[in-house]
């Protein structure tokens, strides 16, 4: 399988607030450099740079002004003096009135985000594209016939949504190629989020269509981040109807609940029949993840992987979380590994 992976991701490093403490983000670049070390050691395949797209590609899975505020606000807040990171501190919550855009970059920063996990630097937009631009070239093989490729995605994208960052995710790399795959002729492509959290953005972005069928097993959201969303009630809108699937489960899920997800997500993917997968591929469901609550094994990787290879589909993985670092590569290169029969 072919891995999709730019050094650039480096350029992006942050941090975050922890238990009423700000200090080293747990999104930092020895993440992947741990899952490329992995598919080097296991010869999983050829590894190869991301080519280039325009901003506009971005635009679609986002809105025009949320790429451009992306793209210029580390400019804004440097002009203001300031030479720390970028973070929100106000949100527009229920109950506010104004659903005007702020001219003054600090308003600007909470219009466009749902947290404050998504510091910006000076370095964050290159790194932010280089990872979307990823998913872009890894969607492109398949258009090209692959039967499956590895985005190494960093910064990861599901919680980025249609006009916000969040959850240490900026664009969202999945719904990015998702949508180019239509754009491009598909009838019908389908996301499955196996990331720990709920893909709250890729669910905002589709939620009123039927050619992009979500579907997104995670941490129940009455005890999880992103908490407001990820319900198995949320199914959709208007077109949408039907069209997203949310499979919560329990604090302390282990691989034998996990599976039966796995199976009733792909039962409804075949339904569906999608003419592209793209995988949302968070390890962070590890039994050892410092920041999630589900209880998989190393081994249980690989039975993901053959799992989903079973559903027959031309599959892109694009990778989402995963913070411990020791592990994480075994992990997301054990799905692949099982994906291609290597278990
Ligand atoms: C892509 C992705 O996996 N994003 C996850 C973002 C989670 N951010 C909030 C996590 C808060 C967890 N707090 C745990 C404190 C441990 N001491
Ligand atoms: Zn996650």
């Amino acid at each position: 399988m072919l891995t999709i992976y730019s050094s650039d991701h480096r350029f992006h490093h942050g941090v975050e607030l922890k238990d009423g403490a700000v200090s080293e983000s747990f999104e930092k670049p020895a993440r992947a450099e741990t899952v490329l070390a992995r598919v080097m050691a296991t010869g999983l395949g050829d590894v190869v740079s991301p080519k280039s797209y325009d901003r506009s590609s971005y635009v679609g899975a986002h809105s025009e002004r949320y790429v451009q505020f992306l793209a210029g606000a580390w400019n804004e807040w440097a002009a203001t003096g300031r030479t720390c990171q970028a973070l929100p501190l106000v949100w527009p919550v229920r109950g506010l009135p104004s659903t005007e855009v702020p001219q003054f970059i600090d308003g600007k920063l909470g219009f466009y985000s749902m947290d404050a996990g998504s510091p910006i630097n000076a370095g964050t937009w290159d790194a932010v594209c280089s990872s979307a631009n990823s998913a872009l070239t890894g969607i492109d093989r398949l258009s090209g016939g692959a039967r499956s490729a590895f985005a190494l995605c960093r910064p990861p994208g599901h919680h980025a949504g249609r006009e916000y960052m969040g959850g240490y995710c900026y664009l969202n790399n999945a719904a990015i190629a998702a949508q180019r795959c239509i754009e491009q002729g598909a009838k019908r492509v389908a996301v499955l989020d196996v990331d720990f959290h709920h893909g709250n953005g890729t669910q905002d972005i589709f939620y009123d269509r039927s050619d992009v069928l979500f579907i997104s097993i995670h941490g129940d959201p009455a005890v999880s981040f992103p908490y407001f969303s990820g319900h198995a009630d949320e199914r959709g809108v208007g077109p949408g109807e039907g069209f997203n699937l949310n499979l919560p489960l329990p604090k302390g899920t282990a691989m034998s609940e996990f599976e039966r997800a796995l199976l009733q997500a792909g039962a409804a993917l075949a339904r569906h029949a999608p003419d592209a997968l793209v995988v949302s591929l968070g390890v962070d469901t590890f039994e050892g993840d410092p920041i999630s609550h589900f209880r998989l094994r190393t081994a249980d990787y690989l039975r993901v992987g053959e799992i989903v290879e079973r559903f027959g589909v031309p599959t892109l993985f694009v990778m989402e979380g995963g913070y411990m670092v020791d592990e994480i590569g075994v992990n997301a290169v054990n799905v692949l590994l099982g994906f291609e029969g290597r278990a």
